[in-house]
């Protein structure tokens, strides 16, 4: 039997999920404002494909301070800002970790929207890009 109490409960069920739908649309624009490095990306290119850095491609919201950090045991790494031309680093100026040891990570706020590429200064084939919005 249909009583109003039960279409008013149908309602608020249906509300739930219309706000639950909407608050994780909201989260693919709102990622983890973090970005770390494949285990073993300097020993081998066979993260090249896959992206030695994780996520390789990361967007965030402008005023967002992004954690860069690497996570990677075996070795030493950068995140430095510009593009690389075959092997030979081009950087931008933009931002530099500069060397980070194992467990180490650098913070930058990202104010500007555009597009930051990046790489590691000691092993080229290293590449990522901060998507700012
Ligand atoms: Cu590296």
């Amino acid at each position: 039997m249909v009583t109003k109490s039960s279409i008013l409960g149908l309602i608020a069920a249906l509300a739930v999920v219309l706000i639950a739908v909407s608050i994780v649309g909201e989260d693919v624009n709102n990622q983890i404002p973090k970005i770390e490095t494949v285990s073993e990306s300097g020993s081998s290119q066979a993260c090249v494909d896959s992206g030695c850095y994780t996520p390789s491609v990361l967007t965030v919201k402008s005023g967002t301070v992004v954690t860069m950090t690497n996570t990677d045991s075996f070795g030493i790494h950068t995140f430095t800002s510009g593009t690389v031309d075959g092997f030979t680093p081009q950087p931008d100026g933009m931002f530099d970790s500069k060397v980070l040891m194992s467990g180490d990570f650098y913070e930058r706020k990202f104010s500007q929207k555009g597009t930051y590429d990046y790489y590691c200064t000691l092993h080229t084939w290293m590449t990522g890009q901060i998507i700012v919005e």
